[in-house]
């Protein structure tokens, strides 16, 4: 009982041969078949490769919590806008009265003083146009220095005052015939009676003007005045006579310029 005899040695390595052949020849399948040994120790990890080249810049972020504020004693701010102008303030006193000047040389006589001349003239020449076309309208009546109108409203006797001199007059009062016939023309146009610038003294009972005066012209209807206490104004008539009349009636407004 010797070893392997020559003939099986030759078959040993021709068996190896074939194995070897059929594993480089890629036929796995009959080479599992055909190993059978266990598995192999697997082998240590290898070295850690080179690190990698940088990413390229990612997406630019959100802007971050304002910082702390900084210590005092930083640069001064802007300056402010100027504010509004305040109001004037109280006017002072009076300084003393100047010497007067000296006296300028003598000017020319009104007559003699064309440009006055030249104005005064066309003055004239407006209020008699004025005048002219007022007339004609009968909207005055011119009598010496008076001139009566009336703008034809009937109001209290308080009222027709206050509308005279509103209008820079007063209330008409005839202080002759020529003056209460004006006026009475005047009632007649507008077919109202009218009261006139007369009133009763407090104290006596008489009558008098506007001003406190006594009246110097009277043209009262037979039997008037009458009124005693209680008539202290006085209204005309279409005829342009007097009645003595309470001053609350609706009367006709003629002023007097
Ligand atoms: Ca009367």
């Amino acid at each position: 009982m010797g070893g392997v005899s020559g003939t099986e040695a030759m078959l040993l390595r021709s068996l190896a041969l074939t194995l070897t052949l059929l594993m480089v020849s890629g036929v796995q399948n009959n080479v599992k078949d055909v190993c059978i040994g266990s598995p192999g120790i697997p082998g240590t990890p290898g070295s850690h490769g080179l690190p990698g080249r940088d990413g390229r810049d990612g997406v630019k972020g959100d802007p971050g919590p304002p910082g702390p504020m900084g210590p005092p004693g930083g640069m001064p701010g802007y300056p402010r806008p100027e504010g509004v102008i305040g109001s004037p303030g109280v006017a002072g006193e009076c300084g003393e009265k100047g010497k007067p000047g000296e006296r300028g040389p003598p000017g020319l006589p009104a007559s003699l003083d064309e440009e006055l001349q030249t104005t005064l003239h066309k003055f004239r020449h407006q209020i008699l146009q004025t005048m002219g076309v007022l007339s004609l309208q009968e909207s005055m009546l011119v009598v010496g220095e008076k001139v009566f109108s009336s703008n034809g409203q009937s109001v209290k006797f308080e009222d027709i005052q206050e509308l005279c001199a509103r209008a820079g007059g007063r209330i008409a009062a005839p202080t002759s015939p020529e003056e209460n016939e004006a006026i009475a023309s005047i009632v007649k146009k507008y077919n109202t009676y009218a009261y006139l610038g007369l009133i009763a003294s407090p104290d006596s009972g008489d009558f008098l003007y506007m001003d406190g005066s006594p009246v110097n012209y009277t043209s009262w209807y037979p039997g008037e005045p009458r009124g005693w206490d209680k008539e202290k104004c006085v209204e005309m008539y279409k005829d342009g006579q007097w009645n003595d009349k309470n001053c609350l009636q609706y009367r006709l407004a003629v002023c007097e310029f």
